[in-house]
């Protein structure tokens, strides 16, 4: 039976972005993984809804009031609630007020903080159902069950009170998933920071999931290491959808490790310009430095490529390797000066104050990132998400402070989550800031800058972010 169900975005913008230091930076894009499910969803005959809380907060809408009108007029057979771990507060609070909107509104809860603490995301009657990891499939299931505890994937309560919580296969076959469902969006409210964004509306999209890698900061709740991709075609195929069917003028590549599969990626590149299907995209969440040669920078520029992001973390050799990520600041350099010489803006994550940093090792650091002189420097605290190995050496030490997991932000330095092994918070949050004054307030980067915003049209962003940033 095609059943209703409201798909719910929780805010966590404002507080994750638009409160802090990178505020400059601030993604607002349609959630890719509602939009996957909503297609699933499609695919099987029912009928979904995004209500986009986020977008409503940053607009300073009334989102309580908001979701009892979007309730009652749809009146949903189902909502499904999304989280990470920092919104998952936020997303229990909103099973709260659908329960007591609509009783008989099935709630289901699913994302990464909810297949990871299931127990607590069911502890209260307002969650009946917690879809574990990739769900495209689950969900679907779950709702054309008579039976829907026992569909694979699927976390409930049973009557002793236990929680079963088994999680389903992975999904072999990328190519099965269904198109994206962005018609479940108003594509106008949604836009990129002019840092990372050449034109809109702009959108994910999302060639492989996995990562073979084992980062001891990274989640890999939701996807795990083994690299899963979705055929050049069918990539290019999705693409080509985002472009004429929905209207999309950009793209954001979101794969964990997209040049994973070096020949894969070039494929899609060289598919892209064959088939003319090119559009401007970046490596919004980053490639790995040793994954990238120059074959492939040339086809990046033609497929459209024009900003590559690379996880840097850290400019000392000891600290990348005591984080276990397999690469050392050669490796880096070669990749950044690799984009650089093929005309593509570089985009760096830095990491401060992970487990092993000291304050020498954090100042190489920026000292690293000054060196580098990337287009864009983006500077984190190294937050010890749940599930990481990071969380639990801190954890199993006695060190993580609060478990108040709304304050699991990147870049916010106002709560001490943890304690760290060689820094206090003052000084970690003097660190950060000097970060970003240091590579920032350089004669040679404003004026690099001044000339590249004179270039893409971004001058009067620029001159505005730049003086409303809080600097000390
Ligand atoms: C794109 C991205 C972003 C984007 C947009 C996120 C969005 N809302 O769409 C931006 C840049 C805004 C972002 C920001 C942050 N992100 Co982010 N992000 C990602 C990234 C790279 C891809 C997410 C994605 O679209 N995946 C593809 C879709 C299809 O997968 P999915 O969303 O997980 O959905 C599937 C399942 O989870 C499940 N599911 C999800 N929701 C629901 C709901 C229901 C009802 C059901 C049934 C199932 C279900 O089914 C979906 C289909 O299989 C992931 C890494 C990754 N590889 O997933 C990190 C990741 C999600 N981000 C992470 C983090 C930490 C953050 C930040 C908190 C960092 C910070 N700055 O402090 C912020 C928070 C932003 C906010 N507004 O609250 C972590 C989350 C870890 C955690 N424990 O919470 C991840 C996993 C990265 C990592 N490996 O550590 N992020
Ligand atoms: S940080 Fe990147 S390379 Fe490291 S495990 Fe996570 S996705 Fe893989």
């Amino acid at each position: 039976m095609k059943k209703r169900i409201l798909l719910i975005n929780p805010p966590g913008t404002r507080r994750v972005y638009l409160e802090t230091n990178v505020k400059v930076g601030a993604p607002v894009l349609p959630s890719l993984g509602l939009a996957a499910l909503g297609g699933a969803l499609a695919a099987c005959g029912h009928s979904p809804r995004v209500l986009d809380l986020d977008v409503a907060d940053i607009a300073g809408e009334h989102t309580g009031a908001l979701l009892r009108k979007t309730i009652l007029e749809f009146e949903p057979d189902a909502a499904g609630i999304t989280s990470i771990t920092p919104t998952w507060r936020g997303a229990m609070d909103i099973a709260a007020a659908v329960k007591a909107i609509s009783p008989e509104t099935t709630v289901i809860c699913g994302g990464v903080h909810a297949t990871r603490f299931p127990e607590e995301t069911l502890a209260t009657d307002c969650v009946d159902y917690v879809a574990l990891g990739e769900s495209d499939f689950t969900l679907c299931d779950l709702l054309d069950s008579d039976a829907p505890a026992a569909v694979p994937g699927v976390a409930s309560r049973g009557a002793d009170g236990e929680v079963s919580a088994e999680r389903r296969a992975l999904i072999d076959d990328l190519d099965s998933l269904p198109m994206p469902a962005w018609e479940m969006f108003d594509l106008g409210r949604y836009h990129m920071s002019h840092l990372t964004e050449r034109r809109r509306p702009g959108g994910y999209i999302e060639t492989s999931r996995g990562c073979p890698f084992g980062c001891i900061y990274c989640d890999k709740t939701i996807f795990g290491r083994r690299f899963r991709a979705k055929s050049a075609e069918r990539v290019v195929d999705e693409i080509e959808y985002m472009i004429r069917r929905h209207g999309f003028r950009e793209i954001h590549i979101v794969d964990d490790g997209f040049t994973t599969n070096l020949a894969r990626a070039k494929e899609i590149c060289r598919l892209m310009i064959d088939r003319n299907v090119t559009i401007p995209f970046n490596l919004f969440n980053g490639i790995r430095a040793d994954r990238v040669d120059d074959e492939m920078c040339v086809l990046f520029r033609r497929a459209g490529c024009y900003q590559v992001a690379l996880g840097v973390e850290s400019g000392n050799d000891a600290v990348l390797d005591s984080v276990s990520k397999g690469l050392n600041k050669d490796d880096i350099r070669r990749a950044v000066s690799l984009c650089k010489k093929h005309g593509l803006e570089t985009f760096g994550f830095f990491i401060v104050a992970l487990p092993e940093d000291t304050r020498a090792t954090i100042m190489d650091t920026i000292d690293f990132a000054i060196e580098l002189d990337m287009t864009i420097s983006k500077f984190d605290i190294a937050v010890p998400l749940p599930g990481t190995v990071m969380f639990e050496q801190l954890d199993s030490r006695g060190l993580v402070r609060t478990k108040d997991w709304s304050r699991y932000i990147f870049h916010r330095t106002d709560v001490p989550l943890y304690d760290h092994p060689n820094l206090g918070w003052d000084e970690i949050e003097e660190l950060y800031k000097l970060a970003f004054r240091r590579v920032y307030l350089r004669p040679k980067y404003i004026i690099k800058r001044f000339f590249h915003s004179l270039r893409t049209g971004g001058l009067i962003k620029d001159a505005l972010s730049f003086l409303s940033a809080k600097w000390n």
